[in-house]
């Protein structure tokens, strides 16, 4: 039996402080219609169990629009069972409408089976946190994969789930949900833990190619990741070190730009400048406006100073720097770092 594993749709996800009204707009549809897409997988694959491992909405009240589409999708695909578990973004209210193919979960271990294999699952909330583990109990004999939503952590804590506290359980697949790109790794000699990241990158550090888990009860240690996003946010850094002025920085600026494309651009400058580098997002307009669906330049350029000269000046970025050289227990590295951050906030830039 094949089943889909998927988390963190987060339907109506506002996006506007990131794209404006317009974009933000577009962008929320595309979620909406990632998540048909998905179901439209399904039926073609004759998939009948679909995972929703939580974070489903974007919030505990979610829009009437986002909310109607969910329940449509459901209603209107009865041969697939959509077993939801809630995470940490729609943990109340977020569904009300009882549908046969909806199965639910609640603070406690509920499981539903399917032949031979066994899904379980739980919602994470104070009262279950340190209890979960040893209320877990699955048969040997069974295939048993198991839903949470949290993140991974050898300590406890809100939101946490305790790989090491899961093992020797006979837990094949934990399907978890709360992480935003696809990640896998071993849980004990039996199973694995996966995230299946989310189907749409929502802003720029949600880079990468998204999608879902495909899962096969017969190897369940393999699962498959289809990447199905309409728009991958596409992550670039470019090294200016060595671009003599700003007319070579922007040549070759524009020599390593994917070409145009209908996904998402997050763009890095970073590296060693001689001349001042802080025009550079400006005069990259002309070249960047409607060759992406949307970008974002960070410039995390520095300017390369002559120590020497600055211990010699007399002004404020002059003083900064003799007190960092006379700072004692700091590495010739950090001090170097440390100077280039002040005069970066000396000179009004951007300073992370
Ligand atoms: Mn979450």
């Amino acid at each position: 039996m094949k089943l889909i594993h998927c988390a963190d749709i987060h339907l109506g996800s506002a996006l506007t402080s990131r794209f404006g009204k317009d974009k933000a707009a577009i962008r929320k549809g595309e979620l909406r219609s990632a998540f048909s897409a998905m179901v439209d997988y399904a039926r073609q694959e004759n998939i009948g169990v679909i995972l929703l491992c939580g974070d489903v909405f974007d919030s505990d009240r979610p829009s009437k629009k986002d909310k109607e589409f969910f329940y449509q999708v459901v209603k209107n695909n009865p041969d697939i069972d959509f077993l939801y578990l809630r995470g940490n973004h729609d943990q109340r209210s977020a569904y009300d409408m009882e549908l046969p193919n909806l199965k639910t979960f609640d603070d406690r271990w509920s499981c539903y089976r399917y032949g031979d294999t066994a899904i379980w699952g739980l919602e994470l909330d104070s009262t279950n946190e340190a209890t979960l583990y040893s209320a877990f109990q699955a048969e040997q004999e069974s295939k048993n994969i198991v839903m949470l939503h949290g993140q991974l952590a050898d300590s406890p804590g809100q939101g946490r789930i305790c790989p090491s506290r899961l093992r020797e359980k006979y837990i094949d697949y934990l399907a978890l949900g709360h992480i935003h790109s696809y990640s896998i790794g071993s849980l004990d000699s039996r199973g694995i833990w996966c995230y299946p990241g989310c189907l749409e990158g929502r802003g720029y550090d949600e880079t990468g190619e998204k999608g879902f888990a495909v899962i096969d009860t017969d190897h369940l240690s393999a699962p498959q990741f289809v990447k199905r996003s309409r728009r991958v946010i596409r992550y670039l850094e470019i090294d200016l070190t060595g671009c003599a002025d700003e007319y070579q920085a922007l040549r070759h600026i524009q020599q390593e730009l994917p070409a145009a494309c209908e996904d998402l651009l997050r763009l890095e400058l970073v590296g060693e400048t001689a001349w001042d580098a802080s025009d550079l997002p400006g005069e990259l307009a002309p070249v960047l406006d409607g060759r992406y669906f949307h970008y974002s330049v960070k410039n995390r350029t520095v300017r390369a100073f002559d120590l020497d000269s600055y211990t010699q000046e007399i002004s404020l970025a002059g003083e900064f720097v003799r007190r960092v050289q006379a700072l004692e227990g700091v590495s010739e590295e950090e001090r170097r770092e440390i100077i280039q951050l002040g005069l970066r906030a000396l000179d009004g830039r951007e300073v992370e």
